[in-house]
């Protein structure tokens, strides 16, 4: 079976107008769609930017933000909701999202007192610091192990949907990103189903701009052969889902390396 493609959703003020108000959450939902129509398995809602250096947002700010727009998108497709609260992760499943991608790696209870699925992304500190100085003896082991002991203790609590993700950006270099990509057999070789997140991240930037001999990073909107490069790569070596903003190409690059 070809990889699962999460589609992302950021309803967040930078990726919208000003993240929670009507209009955006009419966006949000048509970009949701749009993004199931071009292939996306399931569709991951997120109101808080994890981006380096981005302050953290106010509970009844991310609730206002996504609760409207997993209703309506829930009532068409699987929904996760990508958070670090869990009352947000409550109002979520409540309004119908059924996994909880969490990049905290800390609301196993949660999905498993409400039975749903729960996605542990390795992070090392927290988004608004956590670039100043990442720093690890072996980083496949260390992420490998603690995703393996937060996959353990969720199984434990009753979780019975359980994805590790190495939480590329997190709290990493670039070499540390890309060393974890090379070595994503160790993660794969866990047993537990993995899931990778590349896409249109900053590492892929300043790669291609290598490639390219230019000193400034590619911007965002044009990491696309970077982002399917290593999505296709990830899926290669064995990840059962990726999570991706571009997803037609990263739908026919599953399909094919399934093929
Ligand atoms: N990356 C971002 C946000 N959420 N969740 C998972 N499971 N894995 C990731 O790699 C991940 C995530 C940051 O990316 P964005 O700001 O482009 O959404």
């Amino acid at each position: 079976m070809p990889a699962l493609v999460m589609g992302v959703l950021n309803v967040t003020p930078d990726s919208f107008s000003d993240g929670g108000r009507h209009l955006d959450h009419v966006a949000a939902v048509a970009h949701g769609r749009r993004l199931l129509a071009e292939g996306a398995d399931l569709i991951d809602v997120g109101g808080e930017s994890t981006r380096p250096g981005a302050e953290p947002v106010p509970e009844a700010e991310e609730l206002r933000r996504v609760v409207p727009v997993i209703e309506a998108l829930a009532a068409e497709t699987r929904v996760s909701v990508d958070t670090r609260k869990a009352a947000v992760a409550h109002a979520a499943i409540d309004a119908g999202a059924t996994l909880v991608n969490d990049v905290s790696a800390s609301l196993h209870e949660v999905a498993a007192e409400r039975g749903v699925g729960w996605v542990a992304m390795h992070m090392q500190g927290e988004p608004r610091t956590m670039q100043l100085a990442p720093g690890y003896d072996d980083v496949v082991a260390e992420v490998r192990d603690a995703l393996v002991a937060a996959a353990q203790r969720a199984r434990d609590a009753g979780v019975t949907e359980i994805w590790i993700d190495p939480g590329i950006g997190f709290g990493k270099t670039a070499e540390h990103n890309w060393t974890l990509l090379a070595h994503l057999d160790a993660l794969v070789a866990t047993g537990w189903p993995v899931v990778v997140g590349t896409s249109r991240k900053g590492f892929l930037g300043a790669a291609l701009a290598a490639a390219d001999g230019v000193d400034e990073p590619v911007p965002t909107d044009d990491r696309l052969a970077g982002s399917v490069a290593t999505a296709t790569w990830a899926i290669a070596a064995g990840a059962g889902m990726v999570r991706v903003h571009d997803v037609t190409a990263t739908v026919l690059a599953s399909r094919l390396v399934a093929a």
